[in-house]
């Protein structure tokens, strides 16, 4: 529960950041640069609440069909680091669920249709991307984590 209410903070900061960099393009009376949410690159390599290395792009349905992208290609090999994990859920048959080390993400469930951006952690290993229902049937893929 607690777990689950950290993660859903996680989103509403992210969906926050992305919020305020989308409204920044117009000059706001602040005069506060629109850069601030970059500039803690330069910090010490926190663990929590870090800027994202990167950006995956995860895809479930319409058909029997799952998969994750990175730069618009299959993700086979992924460099560690902390993602945004962003999923397409096109059909209310299937789920996106992500397994591995330290992840445990179920990302949309299988009503649900739309599109959820969580933010995860990849460390080195082999992480598994399924539809719960039809994992048994193909529905799965992986990619190896570096
Ligand atoms: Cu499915």
């Amino acid at each position: 529960m607690t777990r689950r209410s950290a993660i859903t903070l996680l989103i509403a900061a992210v969906a926050l950041t992305f919020g305020v960099t989308a409204c920044g393009g117009s000059s706001s009376s602040s005069g506060e640069p629109t850069t601030a949410a970059t500039s803690t690159e330069s910090g010490t390599t926190t663990s929590v609440g870090g800027s994202a290395s990167g950006t995956l792009e995860g895809e479930t349905g319409p058909g029997f069909d799952i998969e994750v992208k990175q730069d618009g290609q299959d993700a086979e090999t992924v460099k560690a680091g902390t993602y945004t994990l962003h999923v397409e859920d096109k059909s209310e048959m299937h789920n996106f669920h992500l397994i591995g080390p330290g992840v445990d993400e179920e990302v949309t469930d299988v009503p649900f249709v739309g599109e959820k951006s969580v933010t995860v952690t990849l460390e080195k290993g082999t992480y598994t991307y399924q539809c719960d229902p039809h994992a048994s049937n193909g529905m799965k893929g992986t990619f190896t984590v570096t």
